[in-house]
């Protein structure tokens, strides 16, 4: 809010203060991306969009840092402005079409135009977002906006649950979804049509203070196409990953799946104790003997299907399929 809107607002009152605010801060926009969702593994065009100056000043810079996982970079010309763009080391490689990429563009930036206060422009950059990001969190995208006169730098990211709209001065932010293809013929109505069998997932009772647990299902692909098991949700856990347990040299050891399971048709796949599983992490609660916890089964082809989870008694191998089953604990 620039000196000349306090000076108005003061003697108002508190109500329209705040909605003064509002609209000088709409005004002010943030420098923002047109596109504010992406799915994973696919092209994204990153369009950052420019509303005004610094306070009235003309647009002379415009520097974009480009946040990890964001690969293949490639700036549009945009005539009347030099881009200049510093490469740099990724943390880790990512896939890319032509192989994995472990390093490029960082940051780019546009020198030598003159964007007046009065109008509104876009810089326009090219990327992939890398298949590795976890869908369902968001990128930010610092924006530094150098003008003749001052600076405004979109810069500030929030900290762990902290509320971006708290921020003066926020980043761009992206927020990554799932790059799950739509099912065939009405996507909407995909649950009850899904061609994968889903036989009682369930899960086991916790020891008091333990936060994770498996997941287990029996699926069976009765379409043509082959499918795949991605993730999924879990009530009462933070997230849920594929795992495997496979025995090295007598040594049980557990990794994760990232890319999930696969169904090929007409196959059964059992996830069970000692072999394929679901991880269920960050339990809110302990899991007892008896309960039901709601969850989905995140497929690449047939999308999301909902399920009840049905709780066994502590080390059960086995669901109790209608309670007849203790016997078999050990
Ligand atoms: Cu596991």
């Amino acid at each position: 809010m620039d000196k000349r809107t306090i000076k108005q607002a003061a003697g108002l009152t508190a109500a329209i203060v705040i909605s003064l605010c509002a609209a000088a801060s709409l005004a002010r926009a943030h420098a923002v991306l047109e596109q504010r969702e992406a799915k994973v593994g696919a092209g994204y065009k990153a369009v950052v969009k420019i509303g005004h100056g610094c306070d009235g000043s003309p647009t002379t810079t415009v520097r974009v840092d480009i946040p990890e996982g964001v690969i293949g970079v490639k700036p549009m010309p945009k005539p009347g402005w030099t881009i200049t763009m510093q490469r740099g080391a990724y943390k880790q490689a990512y896939k890319h079409y032509h192989g994995d990429l472990s390093e490029g563009v960082r940051q780019v930036t546009w020198t030598g135009g003159r964007l007046p206060d009065d109008f509104y422009d876009e810089f326009v950059v090219s990327t992939y977002i890398a298949g590795e990001l976890t869908p369902e969190t968001t990128l930010f995208f610092p924006v530094t906006q150098t003008c003749e006169k001052g600076e405004l730098a979109w810069t500030e990211i929030p900290a762990a649950g902290q509320d971006a709209h708290d921020l003066k001065s926020p980043a761009a932010t992206l927020k990554l979804i799932a790059n799950v293809k739509t099912a065939g013929a009405g996507s909407k109505a995909a649950q009850p049509s899904s061609p994968i069998q889903v036989e009682q997932p369930w899960s086991r009772a916790t020891p008091a203070g333990t936060t994770v647990a498996g997941g287990y299902v029996k699926l069976t692909n009765t379409g043509k196409a082959p499918d795949r098991l991605i993730g999924g949700t879990f009530a009462r856990a933070k997230s849920v990953e594929v795992h495997i347990m496979t025995s090295e040299m007598g040594v049980m050891k557990m990794r994760q799946v990232p890319e999930g399971v696969e169904l090929p048709p007409g196959v059964p796949v059992e996830l069970k104790p000692g072999g394929l599983h679901l991880m269920l992490l960050g339990l809110s609660e302990g899991l007892k003997a008896g309960e039901t916890v709601k969850g989905t089964l995140t497929f690449e082809k047939a999308g999301p299907v909902d399920v009840e989870f049905t709780i066994a008694p502590l080390g059960a191998e086995a669901p109790s399929a209608g309670g007849g089953h203790e016997g078999h604990q050990h």
